[in-house]
């Protein structure tokens, strides 16, 4: 086994959706990094998505939680760490709705301690070291029907959710101008594919058509957001976290702006296809129902700047990215089943049938 590796990177939140993307791309890519994932397993997380990878000698996972600061303080002390990249949250705008103190302890409190215990591990000795925060696009708030964000947008967070990820990009960005933590971040749109856990848009609305149930579009369903597949997601972190400059933010985007009510109709006459139902038989299943609570119009994304100076591009058409997330969905039965027993009936039932 290799033990002399080039450089150590944290990984956290790795065992969930685009965590395990970017674990997957690392590991395998750069096979003289030692990666370490860091993940608490709440619901969200899971190892099954790293089935893959995990017996790759250049692998390791450690179960802890980034609000517990001393345990971070020691993982940093155990481990030579070079890098940072930085993915575990909590997610979900509709949890954070029900439940916003989770949001708060882990999105914000945990990221100070994860900043802390870099910042002291180093000892102010930054050179060759990078902490690379994952960020949003929901902190920039709501578009109307024009205009992006760009990288300068103010922010106006709109959710509990947006509100603690806006909070912890300021938290990120303080620490290099007090400490001059070398830090980068970068704020995406929202991301499809494999291995998302069903209580996202796409991966809901798979599941719920494969079982036959109602398809709940919030609203008019005339919310538009921009959809990037996650393997191009991936790929910009890793273009960001070696080539981007110190204390920059760099916005990701698909470039890819839908109407919720014509992603859902592409959705039905995809899965009617693949399940070889009648036409038009999904569609059948839409059911208005009551809208989320301060929910936010449109977003969408100007990401030239990352095109521009780090050379990104996305690789996929939706339609494609799209059609290649069914397909996982569908060949990954096992994978759907076992997550949607057990907690999930609970927040199904509290999030859609008891309202
Ligand atoms: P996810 O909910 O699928 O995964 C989050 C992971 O973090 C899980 O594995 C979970 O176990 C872990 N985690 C949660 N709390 C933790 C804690 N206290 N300590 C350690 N681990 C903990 O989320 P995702 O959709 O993969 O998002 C990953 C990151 O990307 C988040 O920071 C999110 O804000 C950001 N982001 C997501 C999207 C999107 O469309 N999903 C878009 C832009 C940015
Ligand atoms: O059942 C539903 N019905 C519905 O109409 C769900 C779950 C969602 N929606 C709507 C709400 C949104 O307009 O679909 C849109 C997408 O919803 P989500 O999948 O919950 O994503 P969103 O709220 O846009 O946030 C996502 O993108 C940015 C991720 O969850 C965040 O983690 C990311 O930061």
């Amino acid at each position: 086994m290799m033990t002399n590796f080039k450089k150590k990177i944290l990984i956290t939140g790795g065992a969930g959706f685009i965590g395990s993307h970017v674990i997957r791309l690392f590991v395998n890519k750069y096979p003289d990094y030692h990666i370490i994932n860091l993940d608490k397993l709440t619901y969200a997380g899971n190892l099954a998505n790293l089935k893959d990878i995990e017996t790759k000698p250049n692998y390791t996972f450690v179960k802890g939680d980034i609000v517990d600061g001393n345990f971070m303080a020691d993982l940093f002390n155990k481990h030579t760490i070079d890098g940072v990249i930085h993915l575990a949250a909590e997610s979900h705008v509709d949890r954070s709705i029900a439940n916003p103190m989770e949001f708060i302890m882990t999105n914000i409190v945990g990221t100070v301690n994860l900043l802390n215990a870099a910042k002291s591990s180093w000892k102010d000795n930054f050179s060759n070291k990078r902490f690379y925060h994952i960020s949003t696009d929901e902190v920039y708030g709501s578009l109307s029907n024009e205009g992006f964000f760009t990288e300068s947008t103010s922010y106006s967070p709109n959710s509990p959710y947006s509100a603690s990820k806006a909070s912890s990009d300021h938290l990120v960005r303080a620490y290099y101008h007090t400490y001059q933590l070398p830090i980068v971040i970068s704020n995406c749109s929202n991301n499809y594919g494999s291995h998302q856990f069903p209580e996202k848009l796409i991966p809901l609305m798979i599941h719920n058509i494969k079982n036959n149930k109602p398809l709940p579009v919030y609203g008019k369903g005339e919310n538009i957001r921009d959809w990037l597949f996650v393997e191009d997601h991936a790929s910009a972190i890793d273009i960001i976290f070696h080539k981007g400059k110190v204390a920059e933010t760099y916005n990701i985007g698909g470039n890819n702006e839908l109407k919720n009510i014509d992603l859902i109709y592409l959705l039905c006459s995809l899965m009617d296809k693949k399940l070889h139902k009648p036409k038009d038989s999904s569609m059948k299943l839409i059911t208005y129902v009551k809208d989320r609570a301060g929910h936010d119009l449109r977003y969408a994304i100007d990401s030239s700047k990352l095109q521009k100076e780090l050379g990104w591009q996305p690789s996929l058409k939706f339609e494609e990215g799209l059609e290649k997330t069914v397909d996982w969905y569908l060949a990954n039965e096992k994978w759907l089943n076992e997550v949607t027993s057990g907690a999930y009936q609970n927040y199904y039932t509290n999030q859609y049938e008891k309202r």
